[in-house]
């Protein structure tokens, strides 16, 4: 019978995890059946969650309630009770749970069967290593930056700024909606005109996500539309939508285009220690099975910082072998060229480094940023430290002055 299991984090007192638990799985699946004749209670049992684990940690206390201890349970739902789709999955996993005092969701293992029923990236790592011709590095991208109130022109010159200094995707920034001066359609024709530009000139091919924004409704035919046009990639602000909706642009063979995740949102409901969703479920495992080629989220690092074991377990989510392609990790927020080696050692070569500051702020405009992220990535796969390559290469040498 096929299963889900769901993995939550509870606080309580000493012994006292088996009956919580035990009303978690009735709870959520036959409710109460105990009083219910023979026959019903036969009927209801195949559709009644099982508690599979508890582990209680005695050593650690809850901060504010010392005679309260962490634990982890684990419960398993039968998959014939919902659909197999993920609004049916979480609202039976962590539906009126999640209103119920301090309770966390860590995980949730699909089995075989259920996994299957998601499409995961329809490219994935390896897809877009070959659109690009890029084998042996991790990825460098850029994200436009002020360009809101600005037009057209603006936003071709910082594209192609951006391009020249070698990195391999640019996105939108994801507070760019559409608007009059810069519409949807025309970003893309216009990246695209100046992205073959700048292929032309130096060889140098760079791929543009357009953010991919309006109501629901809009969204499909949008998304078509730019695949008519040429795009390259969409950037989705997938956490204000709904998993669903992005599973949705994943599955139309009429869109098929790299679905980038921006974990814009995300944060209301991943952040506290006690309440939510675990930041490498909601932005690692579940925008994978969804369908993202890309998932952002803050590096440990930088200006907006995720835990490093959060942010390391979300990567391997991200990449981990499954039924499912590889999502790339896109650590971000913050990051300049002397973070790289830690970037590289946390997410190893298969990641893509992200910034917009980092690349538009360098003394030698968004063309000197974007190399010196490209010499700070060359300088650790050839194991040099970048203090030693800052002496031979000018852009690196300004982003370390500059940021240390
Ligand atoms: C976590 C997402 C980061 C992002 O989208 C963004 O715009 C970052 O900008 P910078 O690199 O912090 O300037």
């Amino acid at each position: 019978m096929s299963e889900l299991t769901a993995r939550y984090q509870l606080y309580g007192r000493p012994g006292s995890f088996e009956k919580k638990a035990e009303g978690i799985a009735l709870g959520l699946t036959v409710g109460s059946w105990t009083d219910l004749p023979r026959l019903e209670q036969e009927q209801l049992k195949k559709h009644k969650g099982t508690v599979a684990a508890i582990r209680e940690f005695d050593d650690v206390r809850h901060p504010e309630k010392p005679d309260q201890v962490r634990a982890e349970v684990d419960i398993r739902y039968p998959a014939a009770n919902f659909s197999a789709d993920l609004p049916a999955i979480l609202t039976t996993a962590f539906g009126k749970l999640s209103l119920d005092g301090e309770v966390k969701l860590l995980g949730l293992e699909f089995d075989e069967k259920l996994l299957g029923h998601f499409p995961g990236p329809r490219f994935g790592i390896d897809s877009i290593r070959n659109k690009l011709g890029v084998h042996d590095r991790p990825l460098v991208m850029s994200i436009f930056k002020g360009v809101i109130g600005r037009d057209l022109d603006y936003m071709k010159d910082q594209l192609r700024e951006q391009a020249l200094g070698g990195v391999d995707l640019v996105k939108d920034d994801e507070i760019l909606f559409d608007n009059p001066l810069t519409p949807f359609e025309k970003r893309i024709t216009a990246g695209k005109e100046v992205l073959e530009q700048v292929y032309a000139e130096t060889g140098h091919r760079t791929l543009y996500a357009v953010n991919l924004t309006g109501r629901t409704s809009s969204l499909r035919d949008k998304a078509r539309r730019a695949l008519e046009l040429g795009a390259d990639a969409l950037l989705f602000n997938v956490h204000t939508y709904g998993l669903d909706v992005l599973q949705e642009l994943a599955e139309d063979d009429e869109i098929a285009l790299p679905l980038m995740a921006h974990p814009a949102f995300s944060g209301a409901f991943t952040s506290s220690p006690f309440y939510g969703v675990a930041t490498e479920l909601a932005l690692g495992k579940l925008v994978r099975i969804a369908g993202a080629d890309f998932s952002l989220f803050p590096s440990p690092y930088g200006s907006v910082a995720l835990e490093k074991q959060a942010a390391v377990a979300l990567g391997k989510e991200l990449t981990a072998e499954s039924l499912v392609n590889k999502t790339w990790p896109v650590p971000s927020a913050g990051i300049h060229p002397g973070l790289v080696p830690l970037l590289i050692e946390d997410f190893g070569t298969d990641s893509i480094i992200n910034a917009g500051g980092g690349v538009h702020g360098h003394p030698g405009g968004a063309a000197g940023g974007g190399k010196a992220f490209r010499q700070a990535v060359d300088a650790v796969l050839a194991g040099t430290s970048l203090e030693e390559a800052a002496k031979s290469h000018s852009e690196l040498k300004a982003a370390l002055e500059l940021w240390g």
